[in-house]
């Protein structure tokens, strides 16, 4: 009897310049550790690659950027799909699973100047100053530390975001690093936001794998590219989010430490406005992450975090 050749893998994945940059990362580790095996990288578009001229709060945020793969996943069109794990909601439909999370990149944010402010930073900007962003974490932390500058929406690929920054619709834009250095444009970066003044998304800088939970093949698979310790900090942001029960649209950041075993995470709830600023920080054992995103989740509810955040929902839902 001949064995059956085993089964070609096939990776899910958005069309985006840096969801392939992402992708091909990922054939390429498995095809190090594994190779013997064949992986084929399948491309679709999503919800959010579609619907460009629409503020990303507005359009309603679960799953924006994940669903089309996951309905791949379900109809067995795919066996996993890559995603940047802080695009991916803290709940998975039903059958699906967070496979690995792989070694983060720097998760900070970054300003990118137009080129007559060569030299400047965010905080000398002149007042008005216009700062391209369409996320609300990243608007409500900056105009809290810096309410002389005015904010607009931008929309679009990295490409797409520097070109309208180039062109001179907006003095500075505010972006990841990760994306920015996954993508070799590093040096447009001018300034790293410290975390004193922009916590980054939950997940930010890694990438999450999912699949399918009774997938035991896949799940063995991916287990090579886990990185323990940015699973460990991503499973404590992603618990303190989920409890708040923030999509990829609310103001909400986070900085995880991790020493040893000890596990430090900070979080921010921030109004629209950035009026009102509820933050805290919970220290504890990193063998239960979530047990450490829930507790900040909670203290910081009884701080008002709550509040600022209902205001937001109901104003998303008018
Ligand atoms: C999510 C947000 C943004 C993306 C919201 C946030 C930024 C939207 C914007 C959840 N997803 O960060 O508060 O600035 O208009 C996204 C980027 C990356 C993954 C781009 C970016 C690359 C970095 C990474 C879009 N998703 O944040 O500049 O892998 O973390």
């Amino acid at each position: 009897m001949v064995a059956s050749p085993p089964r070609t893998i096939r990776i899910g994945s958005r069309k985006s310049q840096l969801a392939l940059v992402q992708t091909y990362w990922v054939q390429e580790q498995l095809q190090k550790h594994f190779p013997d095996r064949r992986f084929e990288v399948h491309t679709m578009s999503t919800h959010g690659d579609k619907v460009l001229d629409v503020a990303l709060a507005k359009i309603g945020d679960k799953g924006l950027f994940t669903k089309e793969l996951e309905l791949g996943m379900l109809n067995g069109d795919i066996d996993f799909a890559v995603h940047s794990l802080k695009d991916l909601p803290t709940r998975l439909p039903d059958g699906l699973t967070l496979g690995c999370v792989t070694e983060r990149e720097d998760p900070a944010d970054a300003v990118v100047l137009h080129s007559k402010h060569q030299g400047q930073q965010i905080e000398t900007l002149p007042e008005g100053a216009i700062i391209g962003t369409s996320s609300l974490r990243r608007l409500a932390q900056l105009r809290h530390h810096y309410p002389h500058l005015t904010f607009k929406d931008i929309r679009g690929n990295l490409n797409t975001r520097l070109q309208k920054l180039d062109d001179g619709e907006y003095d500075a834009i505010v972006l990841a690093v990760a994306g920015l250095r996954r993508l070799d444009m590093a040096d447009r970066i001018h300034q790293i936001l410290e975390p004193e003044v922009s916590l980054h998304a939950v997940g930010q800088g890694a990438l999450g794998i999912e699949c399918l939970g009774s997938d035991t093949e896949i799940l063995s698979l991916l287990k090579a590219l886990e990185h323990e310790a940015t699973a460990k900090r991503c499973y404590a942001e992603r618990a303190f989010l989920r409890e708040l029960e923030g999509g990829c649209q609310v103001p909400i950041g986070v900085n995880t430490v991790l020493e040893g075993d000890s596990l430090t995470l900070k979080g921010i709830v921030a109004s629209v406005d950035g009026q009102t600023v509820v933050k805290g920080s919970v220290t504890g054992s990193a063998t239960d992450p979530d047990a450490i995103g829930l507790d900040l989740a909670q203290q910081m509810r009884q701080q008002g975090a709550q509040d600022i955040l209902n205001q937001i929902f109901a104003e998303q839902r008018s």
